[in-house]
């Protein structure tokens, strides 16, 4: 199981939230994902058939960028 947390400034309220874990979640392999919005931070628990690049694609998909960590 690979642990991350990725840095989204652009998380705002609980609709980001809503929608980035509901983005993520849909991606086999993911375990769990929390949006902490006063954090503006997406951790994610996964394992394959899941990579960092799905995850990325998957939050960037609902239009959030994800920084560079
Ligand atoms: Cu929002």
């Amino acid at each position: 199981m690979t642990q991350a947390t990725l840095s989204v400034p652009d998380i705002s309220c609980n609709h980001c939230k809503m929608s980035i874990e509901g983005a993520v979640n849909e991606l086999d392999g993911v375990d769990k994902v929390e949006v902490a919005i006063d954090d503006r931070t997406v951790d994610v628990s996964f394992d394959s058939p899941t990579d960092m690049d799905a995850i990325v694609a998957a939050i960037e998909g609902q239009g959030y960028e994800v920084a560079a960590s």
